[in-house]
């Protein structure tokens, strides 16, 4: 199914927020593991901006998704501020009290939560934080490990055994921007999360 997507607006504060209206799906996920590459690979597009550069994106950049052919939006996409690299944690961490963790404690059209973590690398304890945080608040949530392009099919497999194990053996779903491997699979399960946001 063909979706359009624009640019709506950044936010780095609660009061910049647009209203809620229609399922929200929220990007999160350490800096670099590929947050912004996932969205332009589900929309078909380059609207989000990647870089080499971790923690580039500093605010909540919301994304209005429409069906080709429907005049309303269908869903929202939410690409939050990377987390975990030294770097750049102590601007982080206050951006993280300022707006990230009201979003996600608050946000009342937020339908499904994706934790990106990065299938090349072993488990990390900030992940594990933020999925225990999800877990605690009843948020719904998905793990989506990206990158996959960069590993064979074995090794793809032991990843998300390996990962599975480490979170709890929560769903994963492999994924990669640069081939397209579970873009459908995401797909579908960002659609039933906002079909049953609306039906709740
Ligand atoms: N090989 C490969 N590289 C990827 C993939 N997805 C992202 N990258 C690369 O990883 C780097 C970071 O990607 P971004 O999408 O900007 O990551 P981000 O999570 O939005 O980063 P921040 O906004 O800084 O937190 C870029 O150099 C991308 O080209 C992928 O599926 N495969
Ligand atoms: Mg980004």
């Amino acid at each position: 199914m063909r979706v359009l997507a624009s640019f709506l607006l950044s936010a780095s504060d609660t009061a910049h927020f647009p209203t809620p209206t229609v399922p929200e799906i929220a990007f999160l996920g350490r800096s670099n593991v590929g947050k912004s590459s996932v969205i332009n690979s589900l929309l078909g597009t380059k609207l989000a901006r990647t870089s080499n550069t971790p923690g580039r994106t500093r605010s909540i950049n919301f994304y209005e998704v429409r069906k080709a052919g429907q005049p309303h939006p269908e869903l929202r996409f939410a690409d939050l501020p990377g987390y975990g690299y030294a770097k750049v944690s102590r601007t982080i961490s206050e951006d993280w009290a300022r707006f990230v963790d009201p979003y996600l404690h608050q946000r009342s059209s937020l339908a499904l939560s994706l934790v990106l973590v990065d299938s090349n690398i072993p488990h990390q304890e900030s992940d594990g934080q933020l999925l225990e945080f999800l877990a605690a608040k009843e948020r719904p949530h998905l793990i989506v490990a990206t990158k996959c392009d960069r590993l064979s099919g074995n090794q793809v497999r032991q990843a998300m055994n390996a990962l599975g194990r480490a979170y709890g053996d929560m769903p994963i779903i492999a994924f990669s921007a640069k081939t397209g491997i579970g873009k459908d699979e995401l797909w579908q399960k960002i659609r039933a999360a906002a079909a049953n946001f609306q039906a709740a």
